[in-house]
């Protein structure tokens, strides 16, 4: 079985806990230096991979494995790689975190079982009562033949024989030791290649599979599916299809993502096919063309968006996190383009062509979107290019294209004189705005590659550097 992030989470949150409570009595049985390995072998197994240790004594002095481990670790978070439980090192390993590992891009299953031929053959056993036998068998063969493109494979499907990957829909237990759990939960399951139950792939018959973002797209889950039935384990790449959670994501367009094209080609080689396909890849945190399309404060951390993916910084945390728009608000389109933190309300905009939304913590407000008219702007501003909000005088500052509106938070309504010229009030600014909010005293600009710190007080850019510093990049 394997263990969940969140099994992980607890066993390290009870590992600090062990030592937080021991360290408060004068006489501990441990040292501290051994308190501190304790934490350290243990967040580098649970995050960086490393190879649980059986012995329990002397496993950690001068390991070679270890010290690599930590280097690894402190240049994830921008430390100096010293290799040595530091302080600020040790200050991150205790703060609590999310139990996905840091560890990038695709995974093998261990072990690297995969098939040793090339002709692969399906055969659909049972089907689901949800949607017509003729869409389950269509969905059925777009999500195998995903893995064809970038690779040498060949599905073919059988009605006679025993094919190497066999297709089912069950509820609760249906014979091979891993029962169902109902609606939602475990949506499927599939074997790693082999003989017999091997490549299967079996569906929880509780749930609503479709050919929409309804219920579970089939497709979806089944491409999922297939690559574990292939030979691959789950990704740590947010637009992964071997990341671990489901995400809606539109069939008709849908392309597999460069991460899982590298895992299958790193199995099975390319395609022999001229074209061989590349995918989408997950921006780069610290590439140096990084740009964003919308950054707001969300509650004192700092929410960044580009494309359907955006990154949530802690204050605390010099590294930021990646998600998907739609694993935190499966309603919302990607591309947002522009967003505000109305503090004394909190309340966040969030803004997308002529509509925006409005989130009260990380809830979407019900009865959005609606239209931008709402805040008093003409039929000719169909879209925002960025916003933010002066939390000192309750004012919200819209730049649209080379001119600003300034909008009172109190009276609900866009102050009078507005539109003006952006290179009029913010001196230094020629471009375009793609992102800017707030904090402290300064408003952040963001245009293209480049950020602008403007100094609210004397009105004056103080600093000008990469966009991709917002995220702690060099
Ligand atoms: C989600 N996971 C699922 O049912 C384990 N919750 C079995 C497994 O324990 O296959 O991981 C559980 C399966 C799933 C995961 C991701 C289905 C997508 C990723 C990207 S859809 C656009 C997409 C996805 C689909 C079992
Ligand atoms: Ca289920
Ligand atoms: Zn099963
Ligand atoms: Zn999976």
């Amino acid at each position: 079985m394997e263990v969940t992030p969140n099994m992980k989470k607890a066993l390290l949150s009870l590992l600090l806990l062990h030592t937080q409570l021991s360290g408060t009595f004068p006489v501990s049985p441990k040292s501290l230096e051994e308190k501190k390995m304790e934490i350290v072998q243990s967040y580098l197994e649970n995050f960086y991979d490393m190879p649980k240790s059986g012995s329990k004594i002397k496993r950690h002095k001068n390991s070679t494995q270890l010290v690599k481990k930590l280097k690894e670790m402190q240049k994830f978070f921008g430390l100096e790689e010293t290799g040595q439980p530091d302080e600020e090192t040790m200050e991150i390993m205790e703060i609590p975190r999310c139990g996905v590992p840091d560890v990038s891009e695709y995974k093998l299953t261990e072990g690297n079982p995969k098939w040793q031929k090339n002709e692969i053959t399906y055969s659909i056993i049972t089907y689901t009562t949800d949607m017509a036998k003729a869409d389950v068998d269509s969905a059925i063969a777009k999500a195998i033949n995903i893995w064809s493109g970038p690779s040498p494979l060949k599905f073919t499907r059988i009605n006679n024989g025993e094919a190497d990957i066999k297709i089912s829909f069950a509820r609760r237990g249906h014979g091979d030791n891993s029962p169902f759990d109902g609606e939602n939960g475990v949506l499927a399951h599939a074997y790693q290649p082999g003989q017999g139950i091997g490549g299967d792939a079996h569906f929880d018959e509780d749930e609503t599979w479709t050919m929409s973002s309804r219920g579970y797209n089939l497709f979806l889950v089944a491409a999922h599916e297939f690559g574990h039935s292939l030979g691959l384990s789950h990704s740590t790449d947010p637009g992964a299809l071997m990341f671990p959670t489901y995400s809606f994501s539109e069939p008709s367009t849908y392309a597999l993502p460069q991460d899982d094209i590298n895992g299958i080609q790193f199995l099975y080689g390319r395609s022999s096919n001229p074209i061989n396909p590349t995918g989408p890849t997950t921006p780069g945190t610290c590439d140096p063309q990084l740009t964003f399309d919308a950054i707001t404060t969300l509650r004192g951390e700092l929410i960044a968006f580009k494309d359907k993916y955006f990154w949530r910084k802690h204050p605390q945390l010099p590294r930021p996190e990646l998600h998907t728009i739609s694993l935190f608000w499966p309603s919302l389109p990607s591309g947002i383009q522009a967003a505000y933190e109305d503090v004394e309300n909190d309340l966040v905009f969030l803004f997308k062509g002529n509509q925006y939304w409005t989130l009260h913590g990380y809830e979407i407000r019900s009865g959005f979107p609606q239209d931008i008219s709402n805040f008093g702007f003409p039929r000719t501003v169909q879209a925002i290019d960025a916003a933010v909000s002066y939390s000192d005088y309750k004012k919200t500052y819209f730049f649209v294209k080379n001119q600003y509106w300034r909008y009172d938070n109190q009276r609900h309504a866009m102050d009078p004189g507005y539109p003006k010229n952006i290179a009029d009030k913010f001196q230094g600014l020629t471009n375009t705005v793609d992102a800017v909010f707030q904090k402290n005293n300064y408003f952040y600009f963001f245009s293209g590659p480049t950020y602008y710190k403007f100094d609210l007080r004397t009105k004056r850019i103080v600093a000008i550097g990469r966009s991709n510093r917002l995220l702690n990049c060099r």
